[in-house]
């Protein structure tokens, strides 16, 4: 069985990061250990969370684990909260780098034209930097243009989003697939550009009528579970989009949703089949 490890932090309640990496991953058959970066009482979109600070403990964790001789079939960081904390996820990626081992990276730091609580430019431009060493990063648009440094483009037209995709890949990142690319009305989807083979790919689905927090979380967790099965990377997005927009779908369909994730809990059977047809 394949091993990765999730570096990203513990939102009690929230439904983000570590709590939808890890139910995903292991349901989809992966061990999944994790690295938590903080502890919060709920993700930053609630008001007056509490947040406690794990940065020391990091590089501790990262000790134990050379001297356990453990390795990690891939390494997939998501929501980072400070300069420290990249800098170790670059020393740990160096680290924990192994032949054949994937690093995917999820740059989470804001949706819709702005950055989440606590993020700024230069923040966006240091996690750019740590995404050069990364196999595959997993941006939106928002994350994409403040990586680049150039004012918020809607990912509405192909060329546009090629361009940006060989520019996220200029500085060393093997493939960039961009999320929330809507190529024509009513529709949303991905692109993925490889650097490799200089070749492109896209899906484009149905477009839900709400979004939800933690569904970009969702969405990498289901692409690297997929990944790690031994799907094909297009394979991999396909499936994360079509799951996605599925518990985005369930969750509308609940009365009693709640406004801050999806019901991803109830598309996990749906996410197993889907899963078996592409590995
Ligand atoms: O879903 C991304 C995410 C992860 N972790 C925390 C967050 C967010 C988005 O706001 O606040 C703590």
């Amino acid at each position: 069985m394949k091993r990765i490890v999730t570096i990203q932090d513990i939102s009690g309640v929230g439904k983000c990061s570590v709590t939808v990496a890890l139910p995903i991953v292991s349901a989809m058959g992966v061990e999944c250990a994790v690295m938590p970066t903080a502890v919060l009482s709920t993700h930053t979109m609630f008001s007056g969370f509490t947040f406690c600070d794990l940065t020391q403990e990091l590089p501790k964790m990262a000790k134990h684990w050379k001297e356990q001789n453990l390795g990690f079939d891939a390494i997939y960081t998501g929501y980072l909260g400070s300069f420290e904390q990249l800098a170790f996820v670059d020393q740990f990626i160096s680290d924990f780098r192994q032949k054949g081992n994937l690093v995917v990276i999820d740059p989470v730091m804001g949706d819709n034209g702005k950055l989440y609580t606590g993020f700024d430019r230069a923040f966006a431009l240091e996690m750019a930097k740590l995404c050069q060493k990364a196999d595959l990063i997993i941006p939106n648009i928002t994350e994409a243009c403040f990586m680049l440094d150039i004012p918020f483009t809607p990912a509405t037209d192909e060329e546009t989003v090629k361009d940006i995709l060989k520019k996220l890949c200029a500085k060393g990142t093997k493939m960039a697939a961009l999320t929330g690319v809507e190529l024509s009305e009513g529709q949303t989807g991905v692109m993925l550009y490889n650097s490799e083979t200089d070749t492109f790919y896209t899906y484009q689905h149905k477009k839900q009528s709400k979004s939800f927090h933690g569904t970009g979380d969702l969405f990498a967790s289901m692409c690297v579970g997929a990944l790690m099965r031994g799907a094909s990377v297009e394979k991999a997005l396909t499936l994360a989009a079509d799951m996605t927009s599925l518990a985005i779908e369930i969750t509308l369909k609940d009365p009693n949703h709640n406004n801050y994730g999806v019901n991803f809990e109830q598309i996990i059977p749906e996410l197993l089949a889907s899963l078996a047809k592409v590995i």
